[in-house]
């Protein structure tokens, strides 16, 4: 019995992207996944808090996504009865969701007895966290005096989805508890007390040739032969860990293959050492800090044994998907580690996997959440060999731009003082912005501004300001460039200095604390200063612009909020995001 696990959202995949990159709430809202900082002070975790904001990290969320409904085979539920009592059935689970990894149980354990349609030595055990891609066979029995239930709740506990197999629904799993998100938050901010990436490793590969037990480096350091030797030994201690599990106690220790997997020994092994990162504000997923069309090829050769080793720097789990070869789970099991084309790596875990390289061509490799593999978390492993003539309506370099796409998305406020309009164009490194404020008193601003990203979170930026102080035509309004930067400095607050065209200095500050689950203060301060470089006009001297909101999230396009401008005054308004 084929049992295909998915995830339903009424909104479609393209319109979820944008609403991730531009960072809206409205998800995690709905799950009440989010750790915000009044709670977070009450559970007397300020110091937790506050290290994931200088960390620039968002809050702890197992998914992005927030789901209308998980599936079966289609449905909410199933429920099958072509089944005797005491019958005994291969189910094989898949996991087809996008972004939703499940914990499986059933009525009693489960008995694996294979994994990605390869067979493991039988094993029972009462809980099984599937990948998104992931397969699973288990040999069920079918209960004596009513129907086994198999369970499958969304791992980041907003749902479950069941099938009954039998007659009566009389017999039913156990419940999954739903993670304790300020629980997890805190394991995550004791794990980077040590500074932000500390585990982070050099990338490099290496040649570990057979024979003569010598290394050939690639692009590699002192340092890196270092990192190396700290490596092996990781390689020797098979499954490794850099720090206790984060978000479960689940490993692939239960998996082992009935025969020796090992790879022959007197082939040359290529070892690629590589990090999953990303910049989570912004929602751009990175193998080795690059997206895809930055950097694409892992190249291998035919008849090595490639050994990738994959570092986990980010706080979601990354189903990594390897297309056209099967590859060992380097775990507890050593020479019977399990064949798999899909391995979970868990937040800030290691994960090694080996192969075969017996193919020839490209090969796409990249973590089968939807949404990281479109914001670029993929890389090609490449046997360097000519591309196939069939493939030439798919020019090479045109696949490769998937992840440069860009989204677009406004922001319209009215309120009783005033009115706004924002608008974004952004892909992985560049930002168009325009927003525009305007009193009802007949004062106005208009922003637009071009911001380049030189690193996840400094970026160049160079605009035009065009400041009215009145809209009242006998009053010039007057129209300014600039250049500066802007850099993320909290991931609740981000500042930038600029110079304009008059060489005034200028100083911004933007925040978006999130105060509880659909509370936030939001806001903005500028600071101008004429030191009459150009001219002798003195109205910039010393000019403090700023705004205070507290928004209240109504649903995932309209905020409520009370506000303060100092332009504007006191108002009460709402905000339409789309
Ligand atoms: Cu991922």
């Amino acid at each position: 019995m084929v049992i295909v696990l998915s995830d339903w959202s009424n909104e479609d995949a393209t319109s979820i992207l944008k609403n991730l990159k531009r960072h809206n709430e409205w998800y995690s809202i709905k799950r009440k996944t989010s750790q915000p900082l009044i709670p977070s002070i009450k559970k007397g975790m300020f110091k937790e808090r506050m290290t994931l904001y200088k960390n620039r990290m968002p809050d702890m969320h197992i998914s992005d996504i927030y789901y209308n409904a998980f599936l079966v085979n289609g449905k909410k539920e199933q429920h099958y009865r072509d089944v005797s009592p005491g019958e005994k059935i291969r189910l094989r689970v898949i996991n087809a969701g996008a972004s939703t990894y499940f914990m499986l149980n059933g009525t009693y354990s489960l008995r694996v007895i294979a994994a990605d349609g390869v067979d493991v030595v039988p094993t029972k055990i009462d809980q099984v966290l599937i990948a998104i891609a992931e397969t699973y066979d288990f040999e069920i029995s079918i209960p004596e005096n009513g129907a086994y239930h198999f369970q499958a709740t969304a791992q980041d506990g907003s749902g479950s989805t069941n099938v009954f197999i039998g007659q009566e629904k009389n017999q039913f799993a156990p419940k999954i508890p739903k993670p304790d998100y300020f629980a997890l938050m805190k394991k995550v901010a004791e794990f980077h007390k040590g500074g932000h990436n500390s585990h982070m490793v050099k990338p490099y590969t290496k040649i570990i040739s057979s024979t003569s037990k010598t290394m050939k480096t690639h692009k590699s350091t002192d340092d890196g032969h270092k990192e190396h030797s700290k490596h092996m030994d990781m390689s020797k201690n098979k499954h490794s860990k850099m720090e206790p599990n984060i978000t479960t106690t689940f490993d692939y220790g239960f998996l082992k293959s009935p025969q020796s997997t090992e790879i022959s020994h007197k082939k040359e092994t290529r070892e690629v050492m590589m990090n999953l990162n990303a910049n989570m504000l912004r929602y751009v997923w990175m193998i080795n800090g690059k997206v895809l069309s930055k950097d694409d090829k892992i190249l291998i050769k035919k008849d090595e044994k490639v050994r990738f080793i994959m570092n986990n720097n980010t706080m979601m789990h990354h189903p990594m998907h390897l297309h056209g070869h099967f590859f060992r789970v380097i775990n507890k099991n050593g020479s019977h580690s399990p064949l798999k084309h899909t391995v979970d790596i868990p937040p800030f875990e290691s994960v090694t996997i080996e192969f075969d390289a017996n193919e020839y061509g490209d090969w796409f490799f990249h973590c089968h959440i939807l949404y990281h593999m479109a914001s670029g978390m993929a890389k090609v492993v490449s046997y360097n060999t000519p591309r196939d003539s069939s493939l030439e309506p798919f020019p090479y370099d045109k696949v490769l731009q998937h992840d440069q796409k860009f989204f677009h998305w406004f922001t319209a406020g009215v309120a009783s003082n005033m009115g706004s309009l924002t608008y974004n164009a952004e892909n992985t490194f560049n930002a168009f912005i325009s927003q525009l404020s305007f009193g009802w008193n007949n004062r106005y601003e208009h922003d637009f501004r071009y911001e380049r990203y030189v690193n996840n979170y400094t970026r160049f930026n160079v605009g035009v300001t065009m400041d009215g102080g009145n809209i009242d035509p006998e009053n010039s309004d007057e129209l300014v460039g600039y250049i500066g930067v802007r850099n993320q400095l909290l991931s609740v607050l981000d500042a930038g200095i600029n110079v304009d065209t008059k060489l005034r200095p200028e100083l911004e500050l933007e925040w978006h604390i999130g105060l509880l689950n659909r509370v936030q203060l939001t806001g903005h301060y500028e600071w101008k200063n004429d030191f009459s470089f150009i001219g002798d006009e003195d109205q910039y001297t010393n000019e403090h612009t700023f705004n205070f909101a507290v928004e209240y999230t109504l649903n995932k396009l309209l905020n409520s909020n009370l506000n303060y401008d100092n332009r504007y005054g006191f108002g009460v308004g709402l905000m339409f995001l789309f």
